[in-house]
């Protein structure tokens, strides 16, 4: 340890922690940092690393205060460091353990010693960050303590506006090494701003043995940031151990108007498909934007908790309109990040702004004209698609009262949703818990700007999580199945559908009509709307929209409107199954209940493909 220096020595051992140490000791002898430094959770030491970030140029500061820019690094629009990468990302998989065909694995020797000849000396001539946080509320059984080391200044400021600091907890831990770590480096920097140079070398390992993630030659927060989805994916996998659940579900406080109460839900949609803007809503609370742990509690229902504290939210599309609420947040002084979008006058510029776009500028691609190419002789927008910002969400006028309540709120609803141009109709309730796993299970979702890759390809997406599941997806429904049966009062589960499209491919619901869909919802798991049962589940009588859409947006929502959207695409449907099916085949485990579902609605539909003898039923024939 002679890399580090006497206070910083004594930071650490004040601690009491040996596997600490251990951890610090291999992975500084192995990334080779010139300095390292701890960070408490003290206000000092904090500041350091805000300041820091705008010293070496990984932040610039903008015109509003507390306000900066960073950019990860750009290559093409096709070759860039501007979102998940789904590629290098892998599960090390010990010898002889089943592989899911649904999961990007590599076997773990060969993964640990790849990784760690990529990583050997990648720190050289950088400082190392150590940190600590806690994932989910201090004092909370939902938490899980967790430990960073990276040479970001970037990833160490955005996980301090993201999640709680949890120094001081890690001493009550007694020396245990019940927690997760996470190792990452940027690797090889070059330019101004200095990003990435080689994204070849980007690798995002998960060592579910090990509870850590090794991940270098990136910055993008998604492959970066240990806490968010590295985190996430070591959760599902220790969830799955100890029944209980780790979903990427926002948290929602609904109030509905005249009624009193305040009912949670969480939701799951996949990146790009309206999941921060559901828990965005105006009117509503918010209690959580992208991860929550769930636990069965005392009291019968599911208790969920936010595990970070902060927004990393897409900027696309956020303006007065859509987005009242954030883009209040993010044009007024507070700290707040920015990444990938255009800076004018020190101001930023997004697509969907709703201002006009600025002829010239600096964005990720570094100075930047309308009409600028790559060198594939692809237009560079003047933001990328894939643009965020980075919040704390006690911020927000709308933040939850509970977002720091160390027993979590009990939740009556699960909101999954896909982007899905013409099958499933905008809100469906599941008809009980199995179902409702079901629906969850068989979302399927058109890839967006989100993932590296190409767009507009349907593809399953099971709890909008796919990305992150990394159990065998049959343990993973099976963890669901139990947890829901469970329960005293399990969560009515509703698949939400905010894409589809008329025949001439125009979208058929404005983008606030998602409240509507919601607040009925909600009123379902207090049983104060009759609905209509189909075969896919219950969907909403015409009278009840009618009078939402009245009451919340003063809408007048039409019956033939309602007919398009909520009609029974049977033939579509029975595509999707057929869709659904072959691709579960090819999972070994898929529980028996999914299969006894899926074949009970599939002769449903064919029953009534036979009994109206037309391809779409609308919802008033239904009776
Ligand atoms: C998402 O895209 O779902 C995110 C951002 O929450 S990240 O997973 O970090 O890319
Ligand atoms: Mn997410």
């Amino acid at each position: 340890m002679e890399r580090i220096d006497l206070p910083n020595l004594e930071k650490l051992k004040a601690l009491n922690n040996n596997h600490i140490l251990k951890i610090v000791k291999d992975f500084v002898s192995l990334c080779k940092p010139a300095k390292i430094t701890v960070i408490t959770d003290s206000e000092e030491d904090i500041e350091y690393v805000r300041l820091k970030a705008i010293e070496i140029g990984e932040e610039a500061i903008l015109e509003i205060e507390g306000h900066t820019i960073h950019y990860d690094g750009f290559f093409t629009m096709s070759n860039h460091d501007q979102a998940r990468d789904k590629k290098n990302t892998r599960i090390l998989i010990p010898k002889g353990e089943y592989a899911s065909p649904w999961i990007n694995t590599i076997d773990r020797e060969k993964g640990l010693e790849e990784i760690m000849e990529i990583m050997d000396g990648c720190m050289k001539n950088r400082e190392c960050l150590i940190r600590f946080f806690c994932l989910g509320p201090k004092n909370s059984v939902f938490s899980i303590l967790a430990l960073q080391l990276t040479d970001s200044f970037y990833v160490a400021h955005s996980e301090d506006l993201l999640y709680r600091s949890g120094y001081e907890e890690f001493k009550n831990l007694k020396g245990s090494n019940e927690f997760f770590y996470f190792i990452h480096s940027g690797g090889k920097l070059a330019g101004i701003p200095p990003v990435t140079e080689d994204l070849t070398k980007r690798r995002i390992y998960i060592d579910l043995q090990e509870n850590r993630v090794l991940s270098c030659f990136n910055q993008y927060a998604g492959n970066s940031l240990g806490l968010k989805k590295l985190a996430l994916r070591l959760a599902i996998n220790k969830s799955n151990n100890e029944d209980w659940l780790a979903e990427h579900y926002f948290i929602l406080g609904i109030h509905p108007k005249g009624k009193n109460r305040i009912t949670y839900a969480c939701g799951a949609y996949p990146s790009g498909c309206g999941k921060t803007a559901t828990a965005m809503l105006p009117g509503q609370t918010i209690l959580g934007d992208d991860i929550a742990y769930l636990r069965k509690w005392e009291d019968g229902y599911a208790h969920a908790v936010n595990i970070e504290r902060g927004i990393f939210g897409i900027i696309k599309d956020v303006n007065s309109h859509n987005d009242p609420v954030i883009f209040e947040a993010i044009t007024t002084p507070r700290e707040t990040i920015f990444s990938n979008v255009l800076i004018k006058d020190k101001l930023p510029y997004w697509i969907g702004d709703g201002r006009i776009i600025p002829e010239e500028g600096v964005n990720f691609s570094g100075k930047w004209r309308k009409g600028k190419k790559d060198t594939d002789g692809i237009e560079i927008p003047h933001a990328h698609p894939n643009a965020r910002y980075t919040i704390r969400i006690e911020e927000l006028a709308n933040a939850d009262p509970n977002l720091h309540n160390p027993i979590g709120v009990p939740i009556n609803g699960i909101f999954y949703g896909g982007r899905d141009s013409d099958t499933m109709p905008p809100v469906v309730e599941s008809l009980n818990w199995e179902h409702g796993v079901f629906l969850g299970a068989t979302i399927e979702s058109e890839t967006t700007a989100q993932t590296l890759g190409t767009e507009g390809i349907r593809n399953a997406q099971p709890m909008a999580n796919l990305d992150f599941i990394v159990v065998p997806l049959g343990n993973y429904f099976k963890n669901h199945q139990k947890f829901g049966n469970d329960l005293a009062y399990p969560p009515k589960v509703f698949a939400m559908n905010y894409f589809l499209k008329s025949k001439d491919n125009k979208y058929l619901n404005g983008i606030l009509d998602k409240l509507c869909w919601v607040i009925w919802a909600e009123g379902r798991t207090h049983g104060d709307y009759d609905a209509i049962k189909t075969p896919i589940g219950y969907i909403p009588k015409y009278k009840d929209l009618r009078n939402l859409f009245k009451q919340y947006l003063n809408k007048v929502y039409k019956e033939n409107e309602y007919i398009e959207q909520f009609s029974i695409r049977i033939e579509k449907l029975l595509q999707k199954f057929k869709r659904i099916r072959a691709n579960y085949e090819k999972e070994i485990n898929i529980p028996s209940f999914f299969w006894d579902i899926l074949n009970q609605q599939n002769s449903e539909l064919i029953e009534f493909q036979h009994k109206f003898e037309i391809d779409e039923v609308s919802p008033l024939e239904i009776v």
